[in-house]
This record gives structure tokens, C-alpha cells and sequence, in this order.
């Protein structure tokens, strides 16, 4: 099998990748390991920058987003027992989207298999060979059958778990990373959100966030130690504990009932240094991890991907290396500054084990600031809404 670019994992980074490439006439074949009913089930991010929502318009992928995405103009930010309102909308003139990682993913599978474009589920022991060189190429099985799939460059999309980082020599490779003392454990439900915005909690009782898939769909999530066990907490625990971290009126308001998904993340800083490697570009989480508290992680792997479709767009149709050369110093501009930002939130929001009284002081001075001033406000709100590309 041969194909212009091999893309490796069918996440958004994966699959935007692809439809990017589609547009401009790029021929690429993904290769995921898991079944597209797996891919589909994990539930992840919620909240889209408009830059990630052009993106999505570009490829003709954004009409269900369009239809059923909710667009939130500001956020809530919960301390000292009341709710304080980040107005994006007047900051800085621009919202975010509401629109679950799960449905994004749907429509960008739902448009490639429409495109006629090649993806092959369930591929197993995928490995990268050659990208040093000028030839290329990935091996894998699918069904018990070994295969090999010839290319011009390879895209390793496959997250932070995958095989492409892994195959890159270590001592080419400088990783920064800072892992927190805690986890979110998050709860899916079919309730009514508690607010029409986000209200993220940062009371003494430890970080909380109210959000949404829908104006009947709920996700929420409190902070947890990582020693946690999720079959240790029954909906009634959860629920419990979020009333527990919000003000008085928001925790009456609250709407309860089943869960229908429930469960732990770890929260991490990543970066890996370069993300290019002769013929092999990371793009996403197989590059870099932020905790979750600025909402950028799927917004990355999107901006990633706008600079690596322009790259590869440039060399098939102009012939021209100048993009691929500086694909990892531009990508890498913009995810340092929403690792930075990703960093402070969560500093500012959460309960460190090891903090005295002195730093919750400092936390608590530091959120009365931002919300006493403009200037600290709209810093907060260009990064929340994304920087530009
Ligand atoms: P993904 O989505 O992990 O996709 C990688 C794909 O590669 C496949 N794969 C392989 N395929 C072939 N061979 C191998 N050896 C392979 N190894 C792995 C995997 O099966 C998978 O299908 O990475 P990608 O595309 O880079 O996308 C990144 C985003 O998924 C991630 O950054 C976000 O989900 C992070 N995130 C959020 N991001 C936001 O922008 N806004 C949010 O509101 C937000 N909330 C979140 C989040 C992540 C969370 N968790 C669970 C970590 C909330 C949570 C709780
Ligand atoms: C989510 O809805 O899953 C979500 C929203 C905002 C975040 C993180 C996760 O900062």
C-alpha cells in the first residue's frame, strides 16, 4: 500500500489532519489501533476556540456543530462563596463553543468515510521505520495479516500512549513535564447543567467545574486524590462532594441523577522537544499534555495541524521545505503559552496537598485581583478564548 502521508491515530488530531490534506488534494491513510466504536465511547473536552471551529468550517465538518453547539460568551469563576462572571464576549469580542470531543470526532469520521479516504481500525503493532531517511514507511496487522504502508511522510497523531514519540531515539528528544499531586474525577449525566455558562470552583473545599454537553446533558468534576478508586464513588459521593464546593444557592440548584459515565484523569504538563524528526512530524498529545483546567488540549492538536497541513501543502504543491522546517518551532511558540496558561489556572484553582495557609492566602488575593481588574480579566479571557494561530 502507498500513500502520501500515513497518518497514525484517528483522534482529532488525526482526522482534522486528514481532512486538511483531503481538501488540498493530499492523499493519507490513517492507521488507529483501537475499533471506531472505541474511538467514539471516550469522552474528553467540551469546549472549542473559534480558531479551532474555522478549522472545522474549512473542512466542511461543522454543521452539526453549528446547529447543536452551544455558544458561551463568558465563564464563571466560584470563590469566597459567590459566582463572578468572565465576560468574553466584552474582553476580548470573541466566545468559545460547547461541543463534545465525542461529536466532533463523529463528524470528522463521518466526512472522511464520505471522502473516500482510507481508514483502517484495529490496526495492530504499528511501527515506524526510515523517517530518518528518505524512505519511509509503517508496518502493522490488521486480522492476523501483516501489512506495509509506503509514504512520503509520517504523522503521529496517536496521543500521548502512542508508538510515534516512542520511536523517536530518546537522545533526540529533550521532554519537560510536571505532574500534580491530584485528579479530576468527572461524572457524564442527563440532567440539566446547573448554569447556562461554565462555573469553575476554587473554594477551600478544593477545585470543582460545572459544565455541559447539552441543555439536558451534564458534566461535572471534582477535584480527587490520585490514589482514588472510582468504584469508591457512588453518584450519591459524587454529588454530594460537588454541592459540598459550591455556594449555597448553587448547590440547591443542582440538578441530580444517574451517571452514565464516571471517571478519573491524572493531571500532567508535557512537552516533547522537537516535534519533527526527519519525515516524522508529532502533532497533538503524542507532542504534548496540559491538565485540563484551560481547556486546551484538543484546541492544540487542532493548531498543530493547521501548521502541519500548511507545511505539507507547501512541499507537495510548491516543492518548498521552508514549512516543514519550521513546523516545530511554530507549533511549539503556541503550545508553550497554553502550557503557561493551563499551568497558572490550575495553580490558581486547586488545592496542593503540601500549600500552608500562605499560599491559599496568595491563591484567594491573586483570584480577588482578577476579578476587581479589567487588565487581569482580559488576560485571562485572550488566553481562555485562544491565541491566535
Ligand atoms: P487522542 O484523542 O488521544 O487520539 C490519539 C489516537 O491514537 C490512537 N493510538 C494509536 N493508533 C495506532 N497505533 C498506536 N500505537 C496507537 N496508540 C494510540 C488512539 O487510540 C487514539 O484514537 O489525541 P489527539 O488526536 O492528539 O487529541 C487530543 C485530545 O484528545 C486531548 O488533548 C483532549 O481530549 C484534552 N482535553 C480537553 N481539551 C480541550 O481542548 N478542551 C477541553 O475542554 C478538554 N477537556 C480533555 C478534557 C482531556 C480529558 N482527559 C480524559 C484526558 C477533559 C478531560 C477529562
Ligand atoms: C468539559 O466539558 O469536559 C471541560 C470543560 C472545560 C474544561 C475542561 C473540561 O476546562
Amino acid at each position: 500500500m502507498r500513500t502520501q502521508v500515513a497518518i497514525i491515530g484517528s483522534g482529532p488530531a488525526g482526522l482534522l489532519l486528514g481532512q486538511l490534506l483531503h481538501k488540498a488534494g493530499i492523499d493519507s491513510v490513517i492507521l488507529e489501533r483501537r475499533s471506531r466504536d472505541y474511538v467514539l465511547s471516550r469522552i474528553r473536552a467540551g469546549v472549542l476556540e473559534d480558531g479551532t471551529v474555522s478549522l472545522l468550517d474549512a473542512v466542511g465538518a461543522s454543521a452539526r456543530l453549528h446547529a447543536e453547539g452551544l455558544p458561551h460568551d463568558g465563564f464563571e469563576l466560584l470563590f469566597g462563596g459567590r459566582r463572578h462572571r468572565i465576560d468574553l464576549q466584552r474582553l476580548t469580542g470573541r466566545r468559545v463553543t460547547i461541543y463534545g470531543q465525542t461529536e466532533l470526532t463523529r463528524d470528522l469520521m463521518d466526512l472522511r468515510a464520505a471522502s473516500g479516504a482510507t481508514t483502517i481500525f484495529e490496526a495492530e503493532d504499528v511501527a515506524l521505520h526510515d523517517f530518518d531517511g528518505g524512505k519511509p514507511h509503517v508496518t502493522f496487522s490488521k486480522g492476523g495479516t501483516a501489512q506495509r504502508l509506503d509514504c512520503d511522510f509520517i504523522a503521529g497523531c496517536d496521543g500521548y500512549h502512542g508508538v510515534s514519540r516512542a520511536s523517536v531515539p530518546a537522545d533526540a528528544m529533550q521532554l519537560f513535564e510536571r505532574t500534580y499531586p491530584f485528579g479530576w474525577l468527572g461524572i457524564l449525566a442527563d440532567v440539566p447543567p446547573v448554569s447556562h455558562e461554565l462555573v469553575y470552583a476554587g473554594d477551600d473545599s478544593g477545585f470543582a467545574l460545572c459544565s455541559m454537553r447539552s441543555p439536558s446533558r451534564s458534566r461535572y468534576y471534582v477535584q480527587c486524590g490520585l490514589d482514588e478508586d472510582v468504584a469508591n464513588w457512588s453518584d450519591e459521593r459524587f454529588w454530594d462532594e460537588l454541592r459540598r464546593r459550591l455556594d449555597p444557592a448553587t448547590a440547591e440548584a443542582l440538578v441530580t441523577g444517574p451517571s452514565i459515565e464516571k471517571s478519573i484523569a491524572p493531571l500532567r504538563s508535557f512537552v516533547a522537544e522537537p516535534m519533527r524528526f526527519g519525515r516524522l512530524f508529532l502533532a497533538g498529545d503524542a507532542a504534548h499534555i496540559v491538565p485540563p483546567t484551560g481547556a486546551k488540549g484538543l484546541n492544540l492538536a487542532a493548531s498543530d495541524v493547521h501548521y502541519l497541513s500548511q507545511a505539507l501543502i507547501e512541499y507537495f504543491n510548491e516543492r518548498s521545505q521552508a514549512g516543514i522546517d519550521a513546523y516545530s518551532a511554530r507549533a511549539l511558540a503556541r503550545v508553550w503559552k497554553a502550557e503557561r496558561f493551563s499551568w497558572w489556572l490550575t495553580s490558581l484553582m486547586h488545592h496542593f496537598p503540601q500549600d500552608n495557609p500562605f499560599i491559599r492566602r496568595i491563591q484567594r488575593a491573586e483570584l480577588d485581583y482578577l476579578v476587581s481588574s479589567d487588565h487581569a480579566m482580559a488576560a485571562l479571557a485572550e488566553n481562555y478564548v485562544g491565541l491566535p494561530y
